[in-house]
């Protein structure tokens, strides 16, 4: 067996959990979770300092493959449940993870703010472009007059392009992967999981059963990887290459080192800690208790 093989059968043995993934044969996630497990073995991990926080879908499923302290949440509040693990202990590795439904439909709302908040964690969206769980329903990503149980005569809102949000958010790593490019993938996601701050994952992962437009073939055929001359802290020339058209880039759009939530947290933290005695702080607290008793 070559190294790389030893490699993955390693990381499979170590991190994949008992739970056997209950995806349709073919679904695109099966490759981002291969990747996720390659990365993890490439970096070490180790369990009892991982936590992996999804909401609700097939690709929200995703925390009980993998062995960690995981959250399987509710639909689109995965990330503001990982602020709060990231909070309680700034010492875990937070991933979260969760489709296009769960991120940019009903959690919309969440990432503008955790983007500016900048917490330490990575952030995996896996794209099929359609509602998977709940059979077939159109998405924020679904294409402009795409066919679904909810657009009988085509959908006639234009999609939201999330590599673009991302960016105008103020996330700090914002990346693109293909669920097929399983190399690529696990490189992005240890590149992410190394950058300090809010790390984004763009995945396009196609749903074979219910997404019969965003196929594996359509997405090979457009599917590029950024050139190796971009240079990552360029913002302007990262939303160019994700309003390409014809094109769907892959790789990393952009990166910037910014303070993260949990060290300007700290920061406020030790200014109050100073500011009032631990007896007042005390009182307080039971006082607030005593209201739940
Ligand atoms: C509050 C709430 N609203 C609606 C639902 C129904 N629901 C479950 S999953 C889902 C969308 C799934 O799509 P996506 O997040 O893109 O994930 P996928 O299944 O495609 O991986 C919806 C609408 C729910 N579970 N909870
Ligand atoms: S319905 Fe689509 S997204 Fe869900 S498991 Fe099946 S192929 Fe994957």
């Amino acid at each position: 067996m070559s190294e790389v093989m030893e490699k993955i059968k390693q990381a499979k043995v170590e991190y994949k959990s008992e739970v056997k993934p209950t995806w349709c044969p073919g679904c695109g996630d099966y490759g981002v979770l291969a990747a996720f497990i390659r990365a993890l073995g490439e970096m070490k991990i180790p369990t009892h300092k991982l936590s992996i926080v999804s909401g609700i879908g097939c690709s929200s499923r995703f925390p009980h493959f993998v062995r960690g302290y995981n959250l399987h949440t509710v639909h689109g509040r995965a990330l503001p449940v990982a602020l709060g693990v990231k909070i309680a202990n700034p010492e875990i590795e937070v991933f979260v993870v969760g489709g296009d439904g769960d991120g940019f439909a009903i959690g919309g709302g969440h990432i503008p703010h955790v983007a500016r908040r900048n917490p330490d964690m990575v952030y995996i969206i896996l794209d099929n472009a359609i509602y998977g769980l709940t059979k077939g329903q159109v998405s924020p990503t679904s294409t402009l007059t795409m066919t679904t149980t909810t657009t009988p005569y085509g959908a006639i809102e234009p999609p939201i392009n999330p590599v673009m949000l991302l960016l105008a958010y103020g996330a700090t790593f914002v990346a693109r992967g293909f669920s097929s490019n399983t190399k690529q993938l696990t490189q992005l996601i240890i590149e992410a999981t190394r950058h300090k701050g809010f790390a984004a994952i763009h995945v396009i992962s196609p749903c074979p059963t219910f997404n019969m437009e965003i196929t594996f073939d359509f997405v090979r055929e457009k599917v590029v990887e950024i050139p190796p001359e971009h240079d990552p802290t360029n913002k302007l020339k990262a939303f160019e290459l994700a309003m390409a058209q014809d094109k769907i880039y892959t790789g990393i759009f952009y990166r910037e080192e910014r303070p993260t939530f949990e060290s300007n947290l700290e920061k406020i933290i030790s200014k109050f800690d100073g500011a009032i005695d631990e007896a007042v702080k005390k009182e307080r607290l039971e006082k607030l208790f005593d209201q739940f008793a």
